[in-house]
């Protein structure tokens, strides 16, 4: 189904003694430690990318999932907010939520896990001390220390094709850090298609409101520009939870008829993001949207109907999970990835992973960070480490105890598809370094 496969095959047999849980526990903590992640969703730039890469203390807590938390705890209304400098917004956040209160909330003791990473005060009263720790970085050594301290060999951005201050380093010849690799987001289009038509226009597309003929002739040939100057590793849109793929909208066609023979004519992937309520509470801006229980149903039919297509599949709402790790059973041309959004907290990834593993073994992609901020992957790989791992090792033990105990090289072997091995397969990009081993685990 995919361009190129990966050998997964172990050397050993894992032949030798049994040993204890103990031993079990320090060979999945090592190794979910040390495998490197190709983190296939996030909202990081490369480093050609200029203003668009934000890093640093006051970025990480302008984060859209603190702006939110902040207004259930202080009486500064949306209004008064946004009308404050980035600084003043970071230190109303880091007053708030960090020092009159304890930060338990993931997105709070993610920012506590970067600081610690990076030897700052957790307990500081106000942020001179991190301002001045960033103001002494390099930004082109910040990022080696981040990607070094996170374990992400690569990454993949959103990048948007009718963006205004992304695009001119699409046209221009700079070459982009290949750590970085691109996916064409749609939603502009396939979710704002009124708005986006002047746009689109401006670019040379003759397009239209009303979808004609020759409208989705020129959205693909806009497409097949995008796709041949963004090399992406597939097409993504967020969609709405009472999103439906037979309606005769503009979004529905467009997806029908422009968006997946186009899939077919690139052999790439759609990624469908299922189940966002944008702007339900406006005044929030980006920390207003919600979400929604969608119709898996949809996607199972969009399996069924483009077999030859292959999706990646995340929906937002935990009422969802189950029923897209079952639809996942039916459709190999299906992979779901992903704890998104407002499912990135630990007990949800904990339920969500081991339903997977229990559903789907390791034929799944457990997590992306959704990264804004560089920082971020910090804390989001290693709060997702450490849930991946205690799932992981909970089923080894299951094994152990059903009769067959798990070598070390499976282990790596595991670790490898989910972290990386899963999502390269399926988007055709070669294999990334096995983990290092040499040591083989516990076999009755
Ligand atoms: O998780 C987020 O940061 C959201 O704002 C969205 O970006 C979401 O992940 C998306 O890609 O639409
Ligand atoms: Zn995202």
């Amino acid at each position: 189904m995919t361009n190129r496969q990966i050998d997964y095959s172990t050397a050993e047999d894992g032949g030798g003694a049994a040993r204890d849980e103990r031993e079990l526990r320090r060979h999945v903590d090592e190794v979910i430690a040390a495998t490197p992640v190709t983190d296939l969703h996030t909202h990081l730039y490369a480093p050609q990318f200029g203003e668009l890469n934000l890093w640093a203390i006051d970025e990480l807590l302008n984060y859209h999932y603190l702006i939110a938390e902040l207004f259930r705890s202080s009486t500064v209304t949306p209004e008064e907010f946004w009308g404050l400098s980035k600084t003043q917004q970071a230190d109303l956040i880091w007053q708030t939520l960090f020092v009159e209160q304890t930060p338990l909330s993931e997105a709070t003791r993610g920012v506590i896990a970067v600081m610690s990473a990076l030897g700052l005060d957790t307990r500081a009263r106000d942020l001179r001390e991190a301002r001045e720790f960033f103001r002494t970085q390099r930004a082109e050594d910040y990022l080696e220390r981040v990607l070094k301290l996170s374990r992400v060999s690569d990454l993949v951005m959103t990048n948007d094709p009718l963006d205004e201050i992304e695009t001119p380093t699409w046209e221009s010849s700079v070459e982009i850090d290949p750590r970085f690799h691109a996916s064409l987001r749609l939603d502009r289009i396939l979710n704002g298609w009124t708005e986006i038509v002047p746009r689109m226009s401006a670019q040379g597309y003759q397009v239209r409101v009303e979808i004609d003929r020759r409208t989705i002739s020129e959205t693909r040939r806009f497409l097949d520009d995008w796709i041949v100057r963004m090399k992406p590793l597939y097409l993504g849109v967020s969609l709405p939870d009472d999103f439906t793929y037979l309606e005769e909208a503009p979004r529905a066609h467009l997806l029908r008829d422009a968006v997946l023979p186009m899939c077919r004519e690139h052999d790439l992937s759609l990624a469908l993001m299922v189940g966002v309520r944008r702007r339900v509470n406006p005044a929030l801006r980006m920390a207003g949207d919600g979400l929604g229980r969608a119709d898996v149903n949809v996607v199972a039919r969009m399996c069924a109907e483009n077999p030859d297509v292959r999706f990646l599949i995340t929906f937002l709402s935990r009422e969802n999970q189950h029923e897209l790790c079952v639809v996942a059973r039916k459709f190999s041309n299906l992979m779901p990835f992903g704890c998104w959004w407002f499912l990135n907290n630990t007990s949800i990834i904990t339920e969500i992973t081991r339903e997977r593993l229990e559903l789907l073994g390791t034929s799944f992609i457990p997590q992306h960070s959704d990264a804004r901020v560089l920082d971020q992957l910090i804390y989001k790989w290693e709060h997702s480490r450490r849930i991946i791992a205690d799932a992981l090792y909970d089923s080894y033990a299951e094994l152990l105890r059903d009769g067959r105990a798990v070598t070390r090289q499976e282990i790596e072997r595991d670790a490898t598809r989910l972290f990386s091995g899963n999502f390269r397969q399926w988007v055709g990009l070669v294999a990334t370094e096995k983990v290092e081993s040499g040591v083989v685990v516990s076999a009755p």
